[in-house]
């Protein structure tokens, strides 16, 4: 590994003041302060317990991570420079939260290995009073509608045998028998999309919204706490697939904000965030080709650098702290693979 150092070299990206909504979203922590009626430290965090919110209050530290696409190591070089692991793999990030905002899934080989790595920090983030917030990228759900086209040979290698559902529909007996595995593992019901219902789609924590592509007005006008029970019910096997989890009006898939926004777009973003009551969205999905990026006067951050092996991007992290944004980026570059 070439990034001994681990020095990071800090952007100088606008410094965004306190404003009233930041000090508003204190008020669902006093809330559930008074729900909970706990005592010890840890299980005063809302991030403690084992229900989803759809919105978390703010905290003092927040470090978002973009598009990993089954590449291990720039996982972990991302949580390094996130400080949210050390280099033994376990969690040293206290009470910071952590947010992955989806696509873990496809063009590399070891997914297997980055869930349970996320798995394990996020047990250790509990305990520490902190918090690992994993969403829905367009690749977890494209997996789970059996669109494999970016599964490499060995991501079918890791679900072969997986026992065929119980009542396999006619897509599933079509598929090669090389493929079965894997579509037993993601389809709705299946126990890989079983864990992707423990995730949301859209998350807020404090004044920020996270989602992988954005969220659109059509999106405020259903809720986020609908989008999420509704992808959640469909990875569960309880309803058919909502259409809009599919194509450019998706929250998965929608480039609008992400993709150098027009003013129209950064129009629209106003209204859904003002509508949201939130600050900022921060979104994936569409690679920058020079690092982290901040559309529409700081009110979007596309943090999808292409870090993966696949595009051969540079490990790069978006942290908010005391809702300051900057970016945290490796000065060793590119990785020594
Ligand atoms: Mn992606």
């Amino acid at each position: 590994m070439e990034i001994a150092d681990q020095t990071t070299k800090v952007n100088e990206n606008p410094v965004r003041t306190r404003t009233l909504l930041h000090k508003m979203t204190f008020f669902p922590a006093f809330a559930l302060l008074l729900v909970g009626g706990c005592s010890t430290s840890s299980s005063l965090s809302p991030f403690a317990g084992s229900e989803l919110l759809s919105f978390y209050p703010a905290v003092d530290r927040i470090v978002a991570v973009g598009d990993l696409h089954g590449d291990l190591e720039a996982t972990r070089q991302a949580l390094l420079l996130a400080g949210a692991m050390d280099e033994t793999g376990h969690w040293v990030g206290g009470q910071m939260v952590l947010v992955q905002t989806g696509d873990i899934l496809d063009r590399g080989d070891e997914e297997p290995e980055m869930l349970a790595l996320f798995d394990s920090l996020e047990v250790e983030a509990r305990a520490a009073g902190g918090g690992v917030l994993l969403l829905n990228g367009n690749h977890e759900l494209m997996n789970v509608y059996q669109d494999f086209r970016y599964v490499t040979e060995d991501g079918f290698l890791d679900y072969d045998g997986t026992p065929a559902p119980v009542n396999p529909d006619s897509a599933f007996l079509a598929l090669d028998s090389s493929r079965q595995g894997r579509a037993a593992a993601f389809s709705p019901g299946g126990p890989m999309a079983r864990r992707f219902a423990q995730r949301n789609t859209a998350v807020a924590v404090g004044n920020t919204i996270f989602v992988h592509g954005g969220i659109l007005p059509a999106n405020v006008d259903l809720g986020l706490d609908s989008l999420n029970a509704r992808v959640r019910a469909w990875l569960l096997g309880e309803i058919p697939q909502p259409e809009w989890i599919r194509g450019d009006s998706s929250p998965v898939w929608t480039r609008l904000y992400s993709d150098e926004p027009s003013q129209d777009a950064c129009d629209t973003l106003s209204i859904v965030l003002q509508r949201l009551g939130m600050e900022r969205m921060v979104v994936g999905h569409t690679v920058q080709q020079t690092g982290i990026t901040a559309f529409c006067g700081g009110r979007v951050w596309a943090i999808d650098v292409g870090m993966a092996r696949h595009y051969g991007g540079r490990p790069e992290v978006l942290e908010i702290r005391e809702n300051v944004v900057r970016s945290l980026r490796s000065t060793s570059a590119p990785l020594g693979r």
